[in-house]
């Protein structure tokens, strides 16, 4: 190895060795399943408010598409569910999935 190649290989070493750990957070979510796409496991959830522990809101009602990392889990989804789950976010690059999902009854008919 060239000394130049050595010393950019040593820099990158020490600069990995100095990142922070990873943090994640947690929110809780609740909502209905809209779409499911199973060739990348991707749940598309019409979302109430999801908000922090502290009770700050994180993100406003919408529906978009949430990562489902465990197989095991998507495999139990169908449309139209409605879900309760918990949202985990990466803290450092802010990408996010859901997991701990169980479904919730249907809304009451008024
Ligand atoms: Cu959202």
């Amino acid at each position: 190895m060239k000394p130049a190649l050595l010393a950019l290989a040593a820099f990158l070493l020490a600069a990995c060795a100095y990142q922070k750990p990873v943090t994640y957070s947690q929110f809780a979510l609740t909502g209905e399943i809209t779409r499911l796409d199973p060739s990348k496991n991707i749940a598309e959830i019409k979302h109430d408010d999801i908000k922090n522990d502290a009770g700050k809101l994180w993100m406003a009602a919408m529906t978009m598409e949430f990562p489902v990392k465990d197989p095991a889990e998507f495999a139990r989804l169908h449309t139209g569910q409605r879900i309760k789950a918990t949202v985990h976010q990466n803290d450092a690059d802010l990408s996010y999935w859901i997991a701990g999902i169980t479904e919730l009854p249907p809304p009451a008919k008024p």
